[in-house]
């Protein structure tokens, strides 16, 4: 059970004009150095025990392209959770671009191993009437490298300002033709963050990962987060034990929509983009 707290006027160090501008401009913001290197060690030592172990149960990894998954976990799985949810910064965009009685609907991480191809340019679920008539972002997905990112790992990509693109003639309302890729390349801009580093974007601004020609794999945490009613936690599980639950401060809890439940159970993927199971651009 959830509470609905009162909006209120945003106290933040940060620059509220700057987070809406990028994020209804290029669709795309981040923080340099926002956690220590040591935080992101220890969650880049949680991450490949969880994907090991998710790869070990039907439907724990779902493809997204050769050599790619992405796995939903429980965000008690990893220790940097409630850092990484009460962040300023994190708060700060939420609240601004989301409004005040924003919710966490999802928390998972995507692996492109070595080998992984380049994806095709893609949004990561279809735009609703809210983007396309009433021009409003209702979610955002922040990014959280556990790696420093070199050009050979496949490093994220992102055409700016494409959030607010026709998707009439995209497959599924998610995959552009062919024809529009040049439209994308010409505006791409490649991402190279370094351990620490947190990104914000909505997840319906065009981007890909490209082709990892690296011995390394890069994951990345995605947390997913919606405004009021925008009604993405339908693709997710967000569940807690209870005991954790009830550890977890009110501010943080108001900002959630799960379950709470004695035993965690197993993931089982809703989150599926059919169109990066069946191949790569
Ligand atoms: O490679 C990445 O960082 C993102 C991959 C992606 O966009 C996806 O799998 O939907």
């Amino acid at each position: 059970m959830t509470t609905t707290p009162e909006p209120r006027p945003t106290q933040t160090p940060y620059d509220v004009p700057a987070i809406m501008a990028g994020l209804y401009g290029d669709g795309i913001i981040g923080l340099k150095g926002a956690f220590p290197r040591e935080w992101v060690a220890r969650l880049g030592e949680e991450l490949p025990v969880l994907y090991r172990e998710a790869l070990a149960r039907p439907g724990g990894a779902v493809g997204r392209g050769t050599n790619r998954h992405y796995v939903e976990i429980h965000p008690e799985d990893i220790s940097g959770f409630l850092d990484l949810v009460t962040h300023p910064w994190v708060r700060t965009v939420c609240e601004s671009v989301l409004g005040p009685n924003y919710k966490i609907v999802e928390i998972g991480f995507d692996v492109p191993n070595p080998g992984a191809k380049d994806q095709p340019w893609h949004r990561d679920f279809r735009a609703g009437p809210e983007t396309l008539i009433d021009r409003r972002l209702n979610s955002l997905a922040f990014n959280l490298t556990t790696v420093d990112v070199e050009e050979d790992m496949g490093p994220f990509e992102i055409a700016p300002g494409t959030q607010w693109d026709d998707p009439s003639e995209y497959d599924h309302g998610m995959f552009p033709p062919v024809s529009l890729f040049p439209r994308y390349q010409a505006l791409a801009q490649r991402k190279l963050p370094k351990m620490g580093d947190i990104s914000v974007r909505s997840a319906l601004t065009i981007h890909r990962g490209t082709a990892n020609t690296s011995q390394k794999p890069r994951p990345v945490l995605v947390l997913g987060v919606d405004a009021p009613g925008a009604g993405h936690d339908e693709f997710h599980d967000l569940h807690f034990t209870r005991g954790y639950y009830e550890r977890l401060p009110q501010e943080v809890k108001d900002h959630l929509i799960c379950r709470v439940v004695d035993e965690l159970e197993p993931i089982v993927q809703g989150h599926t983009i059919e169109g990066l199971m069946m191949g790569d651009a």
